[in-house]
């Protein structure tokens, strides 16, 4: 029952943050800390549009930047058999622009949301945004999504919440999001994942289809916001035509959300394929900014076109920033909208450049950088706690030394967990499998004194046997410049007792060190007179690593085995 009161609440939020972990991209781009943004501002909050649309591929060929590339012929055969897909089906095709890290992935695929969430936790995103404006609400693959939100909460982090965007049918489509996910005894219900605004779950939609349903009194309504609209109160956008982008506001008129988009095609009737492939200049993608096109061959990994829009937003102090967007990844293929019937016609996403998704790709070099940059730009906008301090010095000689090491830093557990599902592809069939998983870690530790550095791992599990050169690695940037080493990492401990320089573009065996293993905990003690540039006073990163497959590739702590922190991410050690 709706108490007044509750309508008296004003915006009352809880801000999720990110460990302050450090890390620099493969385009030398430090993330920022709290020296450079400052402490956590109140009243910023960031959502991110969320698909769960990924289902099955067109048989035989699926990825566009590909087919594209080897067969450019295509796009002046509508018919072209290169297209793939099922030519008795009649059906359009939704086809990947590229390939995400985790492969051609369906939505239903809990190893894939599980980091994201992790991923999305690390950036201080709040809410995801649920892509549900095609009447579609998904309910098996969100259910999926939200066990993955639960797992994260379930080891005290605090993960991205979930909001439904309903536009197609809002009325229909909101009621069925209260049946199978917000009302008592629905089927999917998750309450701890709801996202809840002046103190009821958000739903974004046309409100004044939810009038007299059951379903009422139970949200707080955002309107769905379309870029082609004339601006609506409490309207949210999930792009922006506009340069700069508008300032949404809410019924009381106050500045609430602003919307980044990585790219836009304001001209929807050539849509993103009349850009990527048939020579229109209206639409803006990843390396637009200034007005022009930029340059993509130069410029597209640097994300031009949403910093652009970041910069703007961070200016306007709204409490909500909308980010477009994670993983959309498909599009339809459709018939023409210009006068040649040979041409086809993709409208959201066509090509590397002309498309909007965030997550880590494999196709054209995109890999992390857009993650990054993600990761740099929300902190600029809700700042970060201060680096952790390390307390006193202290000799350690056990094991049991490390109980009164207070400083703890947290990984994720669970991510070890193996793959085994299949991917979207159909022909032929595909399945992802994934088992190289093995020690999961959990909390990490590190402690100095005179003449020695000590790091402290402890598993979710006990510590497989050390057999061979992958195991419980443990990286170092020692003097804290990502310009020396490899990728900044000056120094390794490989198989707990050789440390390895970085030197000459390789790794050399620099000494031998001592470690001891019991159980689910291991120890690592390195002399600091073997570390040729160690800051002092220390001020230094590290990140353990178990089980990676790609020795020369930070891409697949994304990927495989366990490491910790995640991703390109280090922890920070700064006495
Ligand atoms: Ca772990
Ligand atoms: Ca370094
Ligand atoms: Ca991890």
């Amino acid at each position: 029952m709706l108490k007044p009161l509750i309508l008296l609440l004003t915006l009352i939020t809880t801000t999720s943050l990110a460990q302050p972990l450090a890390g620099t991209d493969d385009l030398g781009r430090t993330l920022p800390l709290n020296d450079a943004v400052g402490n956590p501002k109140p009243n910023r909050q960031v959502g991110i549009f969320y698909f769960l649309w990924h289902d099955t591929a067109p048989a035989r060929h699926w990825d566009l930047h590909e087919i594209v590339s080897k067969h450019p012929e295509v796009l002046e055969d509508f018919d072209h058999p290169e297209w793939g897909g099922d030519p008795k089906s009649g059906s359009v095709g939704m086809y990947y622009w590229g390939q995400p890290i985790y492969g051609y992935y369906k939505a239903d695929d809990y190893w894939v949301h599980l980091r994201s969430m992790q991923l999305l936790t690390d950036a201080g995103v709040d809410f995801v945004v649920i892509d549900a404006t095609n009447r579609l609400t998904y309910g098996k693959q969100a259910d999926v999504l939200m066990q993955a939100m639960d797992a994260v909460r379930a080891q005290g982090k605090n993960p991205p919440k979930i909001v439904f965007y309903t536009n197609t049918q809002s009325g229909e489509t909101m009621q069925e999001a209260y049946d199978i996910f917000y009302k008592n005894n629905a089927p999917y219900r998750h309450p701890e994942c709801w996202y809840q605004l002046d103190g009821k779950p958000l739903i974004i939609g046309i409100s004044k289809e939810a009038g007299g349903k059951d379903f009422q009194q139970f949200f707080t309504f955002r309107e769905s916001q379309w870029p082609t609209e004339g601006q609506k109160k409490n309207g949210w956008p999930w792009i922006s035509f506009t340069r700069p982008q508008k300032v949404h506001y809410n019924l009381q008129g106050e500045p609430e959300i602003i919307n980044v988009s990585v790219a836009q095609h304001p001209n929807p009737t050539a849509g993103m394929g009349g850009s990527a492939f048939y020579g229109n200049k209206d639409n803006w993608g990843r390396s637009y900014r200034q007005g022009t096109m930029g340059n993509p061959e130069t410029d597209m990994l640097k994300g031009y076109n949403i910093q652009e829009q970041w910069d703007y937003a961070i200016q306007q102090n709204t409490p909500f920033i909308y980010i477009t967007g994670w993983n959309e990844w498909i599009a339809g293929k459709f018939e023409t909208h210009d006068k040649n019937p040979e041409h086809s016609w993709f409208c959201d996403q066509a090509s590397p450049e002309y498309s909007r998704d965030i997550e880590p790709t494999l196709t054209a070099g995109l890999k992390d950088h857009y993650y990054m940059q993600m990761v740099a730009n929300i902190r600029r906008y809700k700042g970060i706690e201060s680096n952790p301090s390390p307390g006193q010095a202290k000799t350690i000689r056990q094991l049991d030394d490390w109980k009164d090491v207070a400083l703890t830093y947290r990984d994720y557990t669970g991510d070890t967990r193996e793959r085994n599902h299949p991917g979207a592809q159909t022909e032929p069939a595909m399945m992802y499998v994934n088992k190289t998983g093995r020690n999961d870690f959990d909390i990490l530790k590190v402690a100095r004194d005179g003449k020695h550095l000590y790091f402290y791992a402890q598993t979710a599990a006990g510590i497989s046997p050390n057999t061979d050169n992958k195991w419980m690695r443990l990286y170092l940037d020692t003097d804290r410049k990502p310009s020396t080493g490899w990728k900044g990492y000056d120094y390794r401990v490989v198989s707990g007792s050789t440390l390895q320089e970085y030197r000459g573009n390789q790794w050399r065996d620099a000494g031998k060190v001592t470690h001891q293993v019991q159980g689910n905990r291991m120890m690592i003690s390195i002399p600091r007179s073997s570390l040729k540039n160690l800051n002092t006073p220390l001020n230094l990163e590290f990140k353990w690593s178990d089980n990676m497959q790609a020795d020369d590739e930070p891409l697949d702590w994304y990927v495989n085995g366990d490491a910790a922190p995640g991703g390109r991410f280090n922890f920070l050690m700064i006495e």
